[in-house]
């Protein structure tokens, strides 16, 4: 019987000590702090670099000879596209140096943000 009493007891004690490593800080921290950093990089609007080739007006596009579009998994190019708001064009001319975000809108990489940030 008495062997039975001091078996028992060492299990009580493992356990509880098991119970209060899992119960500490470093266990849940970590997760929350992850989660806080993915949703506050998926909200900002990603910009590239890039520099006005040739404005066409008419047409709602616009040449661009642009750096890396990290979003569009683009390398640096010259290429076309079209713009969201043809009024933009308007804050534009050849040769500018731009700030801009382009997104994929029906199939058409769309240029949907441009600032300039430097003038020829
Ligand atoms: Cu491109």
């Amino acid at each position: 019987m008495k062997n039975i009493y001091g078996v028992l007891s060492v299990v009580i004690l493992s356990a509880s000590s098991v119970a209060a490593l899992a119960g500490g800080d470093a266990v849940t921290k970590p997760p929350t702090e992850a989660t806080a950093v993915a949703e506050k990089t998926s909200t900002s609007a990603p910009m590239a670099e890039g520099e006005i080739k040739k404005i066409d007006k008419e047409a709602g596009k616009v040449t661009i000879k642009h750096g890396e579009i990290k979003n569009l998994d683009m390398p640096p190019m010259t290429m076309v596209f079209r713009i969201k708001d043809a009024a933009l064009l308007d804050t534009l001319k050849v040769g500018d140096k731009i700030n801009f975000a382009a997104d994929n809108i029906n199939g058409k990489l769309t240029v949907t943000q441009v600032e300039v940030s430097g003038a020829k």
